[in-house]
């Protein structure tokens, strides 16, 4: 279905750093293949934000945090279940950097989550407790934005609430399929990809909004 986007439309690119790419310390899969797919649809959008995924070094998400734990192993914090993860994106760190392949000039607002040292933040909306805002919803509405078009880093974690977040804050939401790569914990990504859906978020391809191949 070729689509043209609009004005009232945003692209949201989700953590595309350093650190989940490959060499990184929390490398997604094939995470660097979703760079030139997003680079080229960044053309066709009028307009871009960005995510950041941005810890104090000593986050409470870092297995490092917590004696006697491995990362992708699972906690309780306050808040309820954590998965604990190796150091990663730490502020100011090469690592917490964009890809250097990532090329959106006109990129209108980096949004940086999940600095807050007691709380994860998997969602640009939320953070994990479920209840921290980050701005993005007001910041979205205020600009008179009705649809996203999501892609990035990772489809299972940051991509997937992201998503729910939006649906649930009720904008209407197309993930592009080829431009999100997911980290894949116990086929994580294939039961994001259904929990999406379920959430009413439409799955298109990059070539739905016809940047040619
Ligand atoms: C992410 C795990 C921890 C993500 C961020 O960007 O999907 N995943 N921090
Ligand atoms: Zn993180």
């Amino acid at each position: 279905m070729l689509m043209t986007p609009v004005k009232s439309d945003v692209f949201v690119i989700v953590d595309v750093q350093n650190d989940f790419c490959p060499g990184g310390a929390l490398a997604v899969p094939d995470g660097a293949t979703v760079i030139p797919v997003i680079n080229r649809l960044a053309g066709s959008f009028p307009h871009i934000i960005a995510t950041q995924d941005w810890h104090p070094a000593g986050h409470r998400s870092f297995a490092s945090a917590h004696p006697g734990k491995k990362p992708f192993e699972t906690t309780e914090l306050t808040y309820g279940p954590q998965i604990l993860w190796p150091d990663h994106c730490i502020q100011g760190t090469p690592g917490a950097e964009f890809h250097p392949a990532l090329s959106i000039p006109r990129c209108e607002l980096v949004l940086r989550k999940g600095f807050h040292e007691q709380i994860d933040s998997y969602s640009a909306f939320f953070e994990n407790d479920r209840r921290t805002q980050t701005g993005l919803e007001g910041y979205l509405r205020e600009r008179g934005f009705t649809r996203i078009f999501l892609a990035g880093l990772a489809t299972d974690f940051c991509v997937l609430y992201s998503a729910l977040d939006a649906r649930r804050a009720g904008f209407e939401l197309f993930i592009i399929e080829d431009a999100c790569r997911g980290i894949d914990l116990n086929d994580s990504v294939a039961a994001a990809w259904d929990t999406m859906a379920r959430a009413g978020a439409n799955r298109i391809v990059s070539n739905d909004l016809g940047t040619g191949g």
